[in-house]
């Protein structure tokens, strides 16, 4: 798991600084990445039913003076060409992988590279929550982030985050609220 220090607060806190009040950060990956689990659990909600997601749920948070608009998009292969609709005036894009789903690592990877070179998302910060760590078979952070090349991303900030939307750890909000 990531230190705390590198949580999604720090990157927004680095992003935005204190006078900024509102983020738009839009949240994508594959079908049953856990997206929706992760957003459900960072606003403390029930994660018991949640059904893959048909087009999109959008959560504001507030947090720290700031208001987070996260938008949580279906990753389903059939809903993924719209994902560019939701691009415009994006401050942080959060990528969440399947830690466990070596057999997709290949189209997840392909997914990712695709929308960096999205105009929309030129310079846009990239959080890459590497999920499901809980699972005996998950894969470590580190060897995700090398099996996708993130060291070659240089146009941009980027940080992978080991975590489990399940049980909360390696997520760090309710932490940094307090
Ligand atoms: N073991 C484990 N399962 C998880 C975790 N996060 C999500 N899941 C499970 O993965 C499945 C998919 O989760 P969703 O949150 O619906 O995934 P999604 O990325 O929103 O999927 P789409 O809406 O289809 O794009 C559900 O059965 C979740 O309970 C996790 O950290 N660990
Ligand atoms: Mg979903």
């Amino acid at each position: 798991m990531g230190a705390p220090e590198k949580g999604l607060f720090s990157v927004i806190e680095k992003l935005k600084g204190a006078a900024e009040q509102e983020v738009r950060i839009v949240l994508l990956g594959l079908d049953n990445a856990g997206k929706t689990t992760l957003l459900k659990k960072l606003a403390s909600e029930d994660i018991s039913t949640i059904t893959p997601t048909q087009g999109f749920n959008i959560k504001c948070v507030a947090s720290n003076g700031m208001k987070l608009n996260v938008w949580d998009i279906g990753g389903q292969r059939k809903i993924r060409s719209f994902w560019k609709k939701y691009l415009d005036n994006t401050d942080l894009l959060i990528y969440v992988i399947d830690s466990a789903d070596k057999k997709r690592f290949e189209e997840t990877g392909q997914e990712l590279s695709e929308l960096v070179l999205e105009e929309n998302l030129q310079g846009v910060p990239i959080l890459i929550f590497a999920n499901k760590q809980d699972l005996a078979t998950a894969s470590a952070a580190s060897d995700i982030a090398e099996g996708l090349s993130l060291h070659t991303y240089r146009d941009r900030q980027w940080q992978i985050q080991a975590c489990s939307a399940l049980s909360g750890e390696g997520v760090q909000w309710q932490s940094k609220l307090g």
